[in-house]
């Protein structure tokens, strides 16, 4: 028999100096995502897909499903009495919960990844970095900006043929399954690592021409290697990658200088799962967990996946003979 949600984690955090609460955060985002999987999967018929009429702070028009996503997270997780602040890719400015003692964790999230995934019926998750507040000061938005290695666990959950929940700690990563009849998660992908053999590489093929002329040279290579798989989900493309083997990129395009992906809520949690994996995680120029944020919203490059290929795609995207 599989091992619930609960049982894991009350068995390896609760009470423990470095995770405790840690049980009561990653239950609030298990309560969060089995709320969103069922709007997700009722959308259609509950007149719910579509856009707000509104645009984020990222420029970005937002579905009602965004919407609904943010809230229910933001809810469970106010409720959770563990998380101090929120950082919430659909909010400017960050959620500030509580400065009590208990309040030990700090949140940065991606309610829902893959926003033009989901009236499609494609795969679309949620994806969240979680740290520790290491001080009992006022929390403001700067409190959020901690560099991707202090992590103490991450998770993201994926929508897709089942719902599943993958939750990373400095110790393991662990995979969980929504069992549909009785909305329990179950430990069903226990001590997760990346495949050695790298099989895919996962990147809009479409922006080719709006690359440097290293990365275009590091992607012909990899088109020549391996079979090409891009879902569109940032989630969806890593949760694949995850489990087969393979590489994703979303380099800086003449469009995106700076890339798309979002540092403190995308690029930092599947980093930190990507190690703890025995993966890697570049921007093309540092390492994703060292890179110093400088505000909630920043963007980043991002490289991920099997540790081998991201050191060789990287080191070809930045050889100048190859310029
Ligand atoms: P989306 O634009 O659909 O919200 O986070 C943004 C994201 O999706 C990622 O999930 C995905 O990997 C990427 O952008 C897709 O971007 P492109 O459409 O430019 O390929």
């Amino acid at each position: 028999m599989f091992q619930t949600l609960a049982e894991f984690s009350t068995s390896s955090w609760k009470g423990s100096e470095e995770y405790d609460g840690l049980e009561a955060v990653v239950s609030a985002i298990a309560e969060g995502a089995t709320l969103i999987q069922a709007k997700v999967r009722a959308a259609v018929l509950d007149n719910a897909v579509g856009t707000t009429g509104e645009t984020n702070v990222q420029g970005e028009i937002v579905q009602i499903l965004d919407t609904f996503s943010s809230k229910a997270l933001v809810n469970a997780l106010s409720q959770c009495r563990r998380v101090a602040a929120i950082g919430d890719e659909e909010e400017e400015q960050s959620t500030v919960i509580g400065d009590s003692p208990t309040h030990q964790y700090l949140v940065q999230m991606d309610p829902l990844d893959g926003s033009s995934n989901i009236d499609v019926a494609v795969s679309i998750g949620s994806i969240f970095g979680i740290w520790k507040r290491e001080d009992s000061a006022k929390v403001t938005d700067a409190t959020l900006l901690k560099k991707g290695r202090e992590q103490v666990a991450a998770v993201y959950t994926v929508y897709g043929s089942c719902t599943m929940m993958v939750v990373a700690t400095r110790e393991s990563v662990q995979g969980f399954t929504l069992d549909p009849t009785d909305g329990i998660f179950r430990l069903t992908n226990p001590d997760m690592r990346i495949p050695a053999k790298n099989s895919c590489y996962s990147i809009n093929e479409g922006n080719f021409k709006g690359l440097d002329v290293g990365t275009q040279k590091a992607v012909e290579e990899l088109r020549n290697t391996y079979s090409l798989r891009y879902v569109g989900s940032l989630v969806a493309d890593f949760h694949r990658n995850l489990l087969k083997g393979g590489i994703f990129l979303y380099p800086g395009t003449e469009k995106s200088p700076g890339g798309k992906l979002r540092l403190m809520y995308e690029a930092n949690p599947l980093a930190f799962i990507a190690e703890q994996a025995g993966g890697a995680a570049s921007s093309g120029k540092e390492r994703i967990l060292d890179i110093q944020p400088q505000k909630l919203h920043q963007r980043t490059p991002l490289i991920i996946g099997n540790k081998d290929v991201v050191e060789r795609t990287v080191t070809i995207m930045n050889d100048a003979s190859m310029t």
